[in-house]
């Protein structure tokens, strides 16, 4: 697959307002200032199509952007950033599971991960969810340019491990910086909207 076509489509606070012809969705999820944002623009070879910004949690909705007229990529809000409020947590987790358990159109999880944490509660929330709602899921690990090609492959299957992920994943290693894993992804995308994998996922 070639990604020809990117664009804006909306930003909501509630998935059920959005109200878009029904077209596949892949979503991204990840923890505040993983690279979502950066990976988006990355593989539309966009500069500046999801806004990336220094301050953590900026991206508080949900945004839409339409690729190749054929399908959307789904920037959920990130969780996990400090100085945040109790309710405002919980209306995070309000959006991003509700959109999990209710999206009709959505095909697949891209659930990124910085290769350098590890995973915590959050993480292992997200991807319970995933499994919860049966929602195929590739593990991302970013900002690989962080570290040594040797140890990326080892830390990127360690990750997976810890988030202790019932149904089998694939981990893809990307960086936003130096574009490693754009092509891998892109036909990743392929794979999953032209449902060649057909993972299906385990009941807990
Ligand atoms: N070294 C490196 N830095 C990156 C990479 N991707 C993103 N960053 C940096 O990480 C910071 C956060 O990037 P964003 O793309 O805005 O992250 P996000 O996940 O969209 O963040 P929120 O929308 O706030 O949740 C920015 O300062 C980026 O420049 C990468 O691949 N490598
Ligand atoms: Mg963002």
């Amino acid at each position: 697959m070639e990604i020809r076509k990117a664009e804006f489509i909306k930003s909501v606070y509630d998935y059920t307002q959005a109200k878009l012809p029904p077209m596949p969705e892949i979503a991204l999820v990840g923890r505040s200032n993983v690279g979502k944002s950066s990976l988006i623009n990355t593989l539309c070879t966009r500069n500046a199509l999801a806004k990336v910004s220094s301050t953590p949690g900026k991206t508080r909705a949900v945004n839409y952007f339409c690729i190749n007229d054929a399908f959307y990529l789904v920037d959920l809000p990130g969780y996990g950033f400090a100085n945040v409020s109790k309710k405002e947590k919980e209306s995070w987790g309000q959006v991003v599971n509700g959109y999990l358990e209710g999206s009709e159109q959505l095909k697949h999880l891209f659930l990124l991960m910085d290769i350098r944490r590890e995973p915590n509660d959050d993480d292992r929330q997200m991807a319970w969810w995933a499994q919860h709602y049966q929602v195929p899921c590739t593990i991302v690990a970013t900002k690989c340019d962080k570290i040594a090609k040797s140890k990326r492959k080892p830390q990127a299957d360690k990750l997976s491990d810890q988030l202790s992920m019932t149904f089998r994943t694939r981990t893809i290693c990307v960086s936003s910086l130096d574009k490693t894993g754009k092509l891998e992804l892109i036909s990743r995308m392929g794979e999953v909207l032209r449902q060649e994998d057909l993972t299906v996922p385990e009941q807990l």
